[in-house]
């Protein structure tokens, strides 16, 4: 183990002075463990984390914050109408409302969060609101609205046509069956996923030129849910969690199980404990399958990390899972998640 004065050396290297800022807040008697330069870098879950990864990178690239970077970098899918997991275009619930849920953190542990939002395309951009603007951290359903009007937010309809013609078809039968994943792809073999897309949460991880991590998620949640019901993603140290000391995680898949184990704040906190981004993810959905073997042969869950040094990892129950990297050196690359179980499921 390197000692603090060594460690706050070799992180420094080639970096620039401001990041003596960021080396200087560490807290005295915390463990430090030894790890390479920082390297600036977005990271991202799913496919369309790549479109949401160029947002985020044209602001990192240019020496800006994460916290912005994050939450353009969210704003991507959110906007995107074909995507059916997040924000305008996102599958509604039981009733056909489709409601939002999202949150973002920065490294000094501020966070906002909005839940069960209706009528509003960007609750990332909410979220940071009630973060800035507010005592609060978590705002939800009416009073969400409320508050994102009373911010200038336009008040729009979120059912897509295409959307409300997939209700439609669901209720038919109106069986609840939360999928693995939305899609299954096969990675083929080059292990790389192909056109296929799948369609899930987005999580985002980003590490500034300053050395200051954020992270942020946002969803629509599983489709066709109970009115009213919350998952992981707006619900800090589940589906995300910053701590700019240690490191950053974030979550997809079914809520509940995430929620249930304190996802995201475990993976920071298997970080903390000297895993790998990696091992931490690994070892928090290990927990989650051991206390429930059964549940989770067929249910969805994956982190994905980052340590205050840039370094990424992630783990899934299932096979699909996947992540978008982007850095100065690599663009757009899209890594297959490990996994406990690799078959897939639809
Ligand atoms: C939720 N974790 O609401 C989110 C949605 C998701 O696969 O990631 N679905 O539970």
């Amino acid at each position: 183990m390197t000692d603090r004065r060594t460690f706050i050396k070799t992180s420094l290297l080639g970096a620039s002075a401001s990041m003596l800022g960021w080396g200087g807040r560490l807290r005295a008697g915390a463990v430090q463990p030894s790890m390479p330069a920082a390297t600036v870098r977005v990271a991202s879950t799913w496919d369309f984390g790549i479109a949401a990864n160029q947002a985020a990178w044209r602001i990192l690239g240019s020496g800006g914050h994460a916290l912005d970077a994050v939450e353009a970098g969210a704003r991507v899918p959110e906007a995107d109408l074909k995507n059916h997991s997040v924000g305008k275009g996102g599958y509604p619930d039981r009733d056909g409302h489709v409601t939002l849920d999202a949150s973002i953190m920065d490294a000094d542990g501020n966070c906002g969060a909005v839940a069960a939002i209706e009528h509003i395309a960007h609750p990332i951009s909410v979220a940071r609101r009630v973060m800035e603007r507010t005592p609060h951290v978590l705002l939800v359903g009416e009073g969400a609205l409320q508050f994102a009007l009373e911010q200038g937010f336009e008040k729009e309809q979120l059912l897509t046509p295409e959307a409300e013609q997939a209700w439609h078809e669901w209720s038919k039968q109106a069986r609840y069956q939360p999928s693995i994943n939305s899609e299954v792809h096969d990675y083929g073999a080059s292990g790389v996923p192909g056109g296929a897309h799948n369609h899930d949460t987005i999580g985002m991880l980003a590490l500034d030129a300053q050395g200051r991590l954020a992270g942020a998620c946002t969803t629509s949640g599983m489709a066709w849910k109970l009115h009213g019901r919350v998952g992981d993603s707006p619900i800090i140290g589940a589906g995300l969690y910053v701590d700019g000391e240690i490191g950053a995680a974030t979550s997809t898949g079914v809520g509940e199980e995430v929620i249930r184990n304190a996802g995201s704040f475990l993976v920071v906190e298997l970080m903390r404990q000297g895993r790998t981004p990696t091992e931490a993810c690994k070892e928090a959905v290990l927990r989650i399958v051991s206390k429930r073997p059964k549940a989770s042969k067929t249910l969805q869950v994956g982190f994905l990390a980052m340590n205050r040094a840039g370094e990424i990892g992630a783990w899934a129950i299932q096979h699909g899972f996947s992540y978008a990297v982007s850095d100065a050196k690599k663009q757009d690359s899209l890594i297959p998640a490990q996994s406990v179980y690799t078959t897939s499921y639809s």
